[in-house]
């Protein structure tokens, strides 16, 4: 029997809804310090990527390309993220279902378990004996040490999980006939998809890489390697996605005087990414030989699956806007656009955000699409999608959750100044990451390869029509690291120096006459069911396929330098 169903109801159970005691905010904000603090790493390193692919820059110390690049993608990428990612879904659930000593105390051991796993990660980084990239494609070899800090990592963020799924169901027990709260039904899916999908990364880490780069192993099975990695690598993407849309759903409507669009509709589209977010590893392996292309095909149909939250999302969103907009007066087609809160740095950077997912969703419906994807895979084209969806959408919304998180918990005022200064950001951020991944999209279908440091390619025309669009990424980098000093500037004065006051902790309303949410909503046996159901569909042939029919396996490659 669970711990929650002996306790008591009530009075044993410690709830604290709808207020954060100090205790809980220093949890949650211990997880913004590394997420800020990976930012300005991680952005660092960035900046000399760019700088070094000019052909005029050569990096100083005999630090390699590969070794920033590394630091660059698992920082920010993996670090970063899931810290602020962690974090944040720990201060929605404490602010809507609560949290109990117990269950905070948990949370610091998944904090220390991550923290510890990043920095034996991020140490064997820096001595240069993990140049494998964010990837860690085999037959690439890193130090053990790299791939037991991810583990640990991935451990603590399970813990996490666990912590977040007890806390719902404390408060589920305690409420029987009441609907779990939004934000909390969206953090239990994140949480659902990301622990069924970091199994496929663990069981590659533990069972291949980690015997392998001991020695133990002498060879590994490559493709086996790389399929176990986008099993994980896909749903990933949407395990940085949903918490964006956690707030695009639920917080924007407070902040832009408005109320949620459909409470329905937001979880029907949770529900959706839960089922399609995983069966689709293969698009990211259309042109991996030993692959049978039916399989191919089938996980190319079920990623147009997982297109359709999406799409979803944005209506939700511009009805949202036009209900809000028409209730304040607007009349006409488009009027409704103008009576957006424009000077709310909390709503205009998850806005950029969005808007950045256009060209982002459109360039990955490219990528999904098997004969254009021939064209630009390996390209730097996709480099400059994953900027787009990644590095703008979601970190444009992470920064916007910034600006009213950090103060509510700090117990501090976001001052008229930091918020133009977000505003500023948010602008600088918008044309650097215009410029960047511009020039990445032209250049990759240009040819330009990704992963790949200066080269002159002795000599060859079409890659010194390259050189120009490097510098443009040189140009449009320069001013994201300016974003990023500002930002870190931003987020060390609403942690330490903004005058002390109440900020906001916006959660959007119903409607008053919204239609009830189905109870089969909460059928969680039913959508986890579906969910292995697909995964075993999409994955059980060609899995055995890989192992029974696999070429010899690969010795290491000790990195690149
Ligand atoms: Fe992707 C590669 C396909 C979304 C991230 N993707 C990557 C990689 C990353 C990444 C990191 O099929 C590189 C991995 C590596 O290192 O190799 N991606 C897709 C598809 C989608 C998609 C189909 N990707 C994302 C998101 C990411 C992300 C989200 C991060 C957060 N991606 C691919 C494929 C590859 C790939 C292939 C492999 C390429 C290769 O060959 O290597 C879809 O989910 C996209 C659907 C999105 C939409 C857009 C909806 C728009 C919305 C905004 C509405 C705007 C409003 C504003 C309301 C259909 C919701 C109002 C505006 C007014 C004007 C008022």
């Amino acid at each position: 029997m669970s711990l929650a169903m002996k306790q008591q109801p009530s009075e044993e159970i410690n709830l604290t809804p709808l207020s954060i005691t100090k205790p809980q905010a220093k949890l949650y904000l211990s997880f913004m310090y590394v997420a800020f603090i990976s930012l300005f790493i991680g952005g660092l390193m960035g900046l000399l990527q760019v700088l070094v692919r000019t052909g005029d820059f050569q990096l100083p110390l005999g630090i390699g390309y590969y070794q920033i690049l590394t630091l660059h993608g698992v920082i920010l990428a993996l670090v970063l993220t899931t810290f602020f990612i962690i974090g944040f879904q720990y201060s929605l659930l404490g602010k809507t279902v609560g949290m109990s000593d117990k269950q905070r105390k948990l949370g610091w051991l998944s904090f220390w378990i991550m923290t510890i796993g990043t920095a034996l990660t991020g140490t064997a980084i820096l001595l240069g004996e993990a140049n494998v990239l964010y990837t860690f494609y085999a037959p690439l070899k890193a130090h053990p040490i790299f791939y037991i800090g991810l583990a640990l990592v991935v451990v603590g963020s399970w813990i996490a999980a666990f912590v977040n799924w007890h806390q719902v169901y404390v408060w589920k027990k305690a409420h029987p006939d009441q609907k779990t709260p939004l934000l909390a039904f969206m953090v239990t899916i994140n949480m659902i998809m990301w622990v069924i999908c970091s199994i496929g990364v663990a069981v590659a880490v533990l069972v291949q890489f980690i015997p392998w780069s001991l020695g133990y192993a002498e060879t590994i099975n490559v493709l086996l390697s790389r399929t176990l990695f986008w099993y994980f690598g896909h749903p990933l993407v949407y395990f940085w996605l949903l918490p964006a849309y956690m707030a695009w759903y639920a917080i924007l409507p407070k902040i832009i005087g408005g109320k949620i669009f459909s409470d329905s509709l937001a979880r029907l589209s949770f529900v959706l990414f839960l089922f399609f977010s995983i069966p689709v590893g293969f698009h990211h392996q259309l042109t991996e030989p030993g692959i049978d292309p039916t399989w191919k095909f089938i996980q190319v149909v079920l990623t147009f699956m997982v297109i359709i939250p999406s799409l979803m999302t944005a209506f939700s969103m511009f009805a949202m806007f036009e209900t809000t907009g028409r209730k304040q007066g607007a009349t006409g087609l488009f009027d409704w656009f103008k009576k957006l809160p424009w000077r709310d740095v909390r709503f205009v950077a998850p806005f950029v955000g969005m808007l950045a997912f256009i060209p982002g969703g459109a360039g990955g419906i490219i990528n999904a699409s098997h004969q254009l994807n021939t064209l630009v895979h390996n390209t730097i084209w996709v480099t400059g999608h994953f900027h787009l969806t990644v590095a703008t959408t979601v970190i444009l919304t992470f920064f916007g959750i910034t600006y009213w998180l950090i103060p509510h918990l700090t117990g501090r005022k976001l001052t008229p100044r930091i918020h133009k200064l977000g505003i500023y950001q948010t602008i600088i951020w918008a044309v650097g990451m215009l410029i960047m991944s511009g020039a990445m999209h032209i250049q990759g279908l240009l040819g330009g390869p990704r992963r790949s440091s200066f080269s002159e390619y002795s000599g060859t025309e079409q890659a010194a029509e390259w050189v120009g669009y490097q510098t443009a990424q040189a140009v449009g980098g320069s001013l994201l690291f300016i974003g990023i000093v500002l930002m870190v500037y931003i987020f060390i004065d609403l942690v330490a120096f903004a005058p002390e006051g109440e900020e906001e902790y916006p959660i959007a309303e119903e409607e008053e006459d919204a239609e009830p949410t189905p109870r089969w909503m909460e059928n969680w046996k039913l959508w986890i069911g579906i969910t292995i159901a697909l995964i075993l569909f999409a994955y059980t042939i060609p899995m055995i396929d890989i192992i029974q029919n696999a070429p010899p396996g690969s010795p290491p490659f000790d990195g690149i330098l």
